[in-house]
């Protein structure tokens, strides 16, 4: 834990030092080149990580080559290769599932070009296959989004549960971290669970066939803002009431994720924070200089909900 601890301390720390004076200390990386592999724009958390990680580079005087997977994962591993035949000084990567990764990142390693992975991790039978791992911890944020549920339910719930994307970390671990926080309430269950992608549209379209398949729905767990947006709205059509006929709880806190809080529609959110730009260039600095990166920084969550939303909204950047 303490480990932890120093990671967020120097996390934060870090970040805060290179909010206050980037211009400064970074003119002189007009020569840095950095390849950065994006999994694609399938949610506003995705597009709000896009973002950071350009506006980032670019104060940074940092030369990033960018590239949309359009969500396949042979994309991203071809974007790697051309990365790597183009010499790069570092990679950031975002992958879009755990697996399938050993071959490419050995290429890379093999070249000495250190690899950055942001907002998900991979399963790789060799952890010095990637430099550092700036994530979420995705089963704590399942937890916090099944315990809240709860007390908001007395431990008495049908819920239906919208998941990521298949084989992705945050589809696995927030399924984990979720089941983990209801078994301890023999009243609450999953009666139905299917992928809707991590967008609002394939949200949507498996909440309305949950809705019509019938059986008790007390609540919705989204495994993020999107999908559960377009539940609500496949609730409203249904003609029920979303945050009172039927709870809705999610994770990540974009935007639009407050507006419907504040609307008394969506009941929670987990913040999961996409603003990953700062970090993940302050280890590409790092890595490049030769210093030793921690394995894995967590970045800290927290939850909101309806009591909240309204007091922080103003103030929420992504
Ligand atoms: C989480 C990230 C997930 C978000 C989704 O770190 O990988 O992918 O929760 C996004 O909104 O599509």
């Amino acid at each position: 834990m303490i480990r932890i601890l120093q990671i967020t301390i120097v996390c934060i720390f870090s970040t805060a030092v290179l909010s206050v004076d980037t211009k400064n200390s970074f003119a002189d990386n007009k020569d840095l080149t950095v390849g950065f592999s994006q999994i694609g724009a399938e949610s506003g958390w995705r597009t709000a990580e896009t973002k950071s990680i350009r506006s980032e580079a670019k104060k940074r005087g940092v030369n990033l080559k960018f590239s949309d997977a359009q969500q396949k994962q042979e994309n991203q591993i071809k974007a790697l290769g051309a990365f790597i035949a183009q010499n790069v000084d570092a990679i950031i990567l975002a992958p879009v599932v755990e697996t399938g990764w050993e071959p490419i990142l050995k290429k890379a390693h093999r070249r000495g070009i250190p690899v950055i992975l942001v907002d998900r991790g991979v399963k790789v039978t060799n952890d010095d296959l990637y430099t550092t791992l700036i994530a979420s911890d995705f089963v704590a944020e399942g937890r916090m989004a099944g315990d809240w549920l709860a007390a908001k339910t007395g431990g008495k719930a049908n819920i239906v549960e919208l998941q990521g994307t298949p084989g992705a970390a945050p589809a696995i671990d927030r399924k984990k971290g979720f089941e983990q926080a209801i078994a301890k309430h023999p009243g609450m269950k999953i009666t139905k669970s299917q992928t809707g992608e991590f967008t609002r549209a394939k949200g949507k379209e498996v909440m309305e066939a949950f809705l019509k398949s019938g059986g008790e729905i007390d609540a919705v767990y989204a495994h993020n803002d999107d999908m559960a947006l377009g539940a609500i709205q496949a609730i409203e059509e249904a003609g029920k009431k979303p945050g009172v006929d039927i709870l809705v709880v999610s994770i990540d806190g974009v935007k639009p994720a407050f507006e419907s809080m504040v609307e008394g529609k969506l009941n929670c959110t987990v913040e999961c924070n996409p603003l990953l730009g700062p970090a993940a260039f302050d280890a590409v600095e790092q890595a490049v200089a030769g210093k030793k990166l921690p394995k894995n920084t967590i970045v800290q969550d927290k939850l909101f909900d309806q009591s909240t939303a309204k007091d922080v909204i103003d103030s929420r950047q992504y």
